[in-house]
């Protein structure tokens, strides 16, 4: 039998002791998903081993620090990315990082930690999670770090978090009560992600750093599916027909965090290919089992796309070392 390919995952979540001290995050909601947000060792390295995760590049849960105070920001970030730095020294063939980034202070402190976290700590990119203190990250105020993640040449993951309470409140809140998940993973989360993917390529982001890399999580956040009505819809009025769909085929890569659907995953392949698309779980929002078995039982690919899709793709764009 052929060996198990090695499998790579990179949407995958802890919190931070002293941001869960003074902040919070989102989803700690039952004892059994706490204790797994909260380890870095021993349980979350036999959960990998259990169901064959060779490699998991960690990153904060949402809302990280996108919804800091702007005046202790900077430093309770760096704090985080020290300590995430020595879970990886201790681990390096097991762990690899995305870096926190203090975004509503000044963007020239986001930009500069994601320089520190990648030429001091070993870091492979960052990850943003929803609005920050309100705002989109399109916005200009935080290209600074769009231009900085292009110079390291290493990607921006954009992960959701609660969306805004004025959408929850029109859109979701009658529901709420009976299916709480549809402010989160369910929908909400898909919407506003959804809607900061479309931002950025409207923006003049993408044009202004033509090499940028960046990552959506839950197969691009059904964008791939959009892309072509998008596009359609947007070149209508004859005004601003500047390829919508092809700057996001150039400067996407998505993920297959929590969502492990082989009709899904086909689509994506047809429309964006597949060098464009990364295995992940999303742990322990998803248990790594049925991300594994999806993987290892059910993918409908070649083993040369099985192995692109679970470690290639993702060695390539995040210069692991593993
Ligand atoms: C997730 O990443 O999937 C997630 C969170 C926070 C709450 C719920 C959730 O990061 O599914
Ligand atoms: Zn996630």
């Amino acid at each position: 039998m052929a060996a198990k390919p090695y499998i790579v995952a990179l949407e995958e979540h802890y919190h931070d002791p002293q941001i869960v001290a003074v902040a919070g995050f989102e989803g700690r909601v039952n004892p059994e998903l706490v204790k797994r947000l909260d380890d870095l060792g021993d349980l979350r390295l036999k959960e990998m081993d259990a169901a064959g995760v060779d490699y998991q590049v960690l990153s904060l849960g949402a809302p990280a620090t996108q919804r800091l105070p702007a005046d202790s920001a900077l430093q309770l970030t760096r704090g985080v990315n020290d300590r995430l730095a020595d879970v990886v020294k201790a681990h390096p063939k097991r762990f690899g990082a995305l870096a926190a980034l203090p975004t509503t202070t000044d963007a020239k402190h986001a930009a500069d930690e994601l320089e520190r976290c990648v030429t001091k700590l070993g870091f492979v990119g960052a990850m943003l999670h929803g609005l920050s203190a309100g705002v989109f990250f399109d916005d200009k105020r935080f290209w600074p770090v769009f231009e900085r993640a292009q110079a390291l040449d290493v990607p921006l993951y954009f992960h959701p978090a609660k969306p805004h309470q004025h959408v929850i409140d029109a859109y979701l809140k009658d529901y709420l009560p009976k299916h709480p998940a549809l402010a989160n993973a369910a929908w909400g989360f898909t919407i506003e992600t959804a809607t900061l993917g479309i931002r950025l390529v409207l923006s003049g982001v993408l044009d202004a750093y033509p090499r940028v890399k960046l990552i959506l999580g839950h197969l691009g956040e059904g964008l791939p599916f959009f892309l072509w009505r998008i596009n359609m819809a947007l070149s209508r009025d004859g005004k601003h027909a500047e390829g919508f769909a092809e700057k996001f085929k150039r400067n996407f890569w998505i993920t297959t965090s929590g969502f492990f659907s082989n009709n899904a995953l086909d689509f994506c392949i047809k429309e964006i290919g597949l060098d464009r698309i990364m295995f992940s779980i999303d742990y322990p929002f998803v248990p790594n089992p049925p991300g594994t078995k999806w993987a290892l039982e059910e993918l409908n690919l070649s083993a040369a796309d099985k192995e692109k899709l679970l470690n290639g793709n993702a060695r390539r764009l995040l210069k692991l070392k593993v």
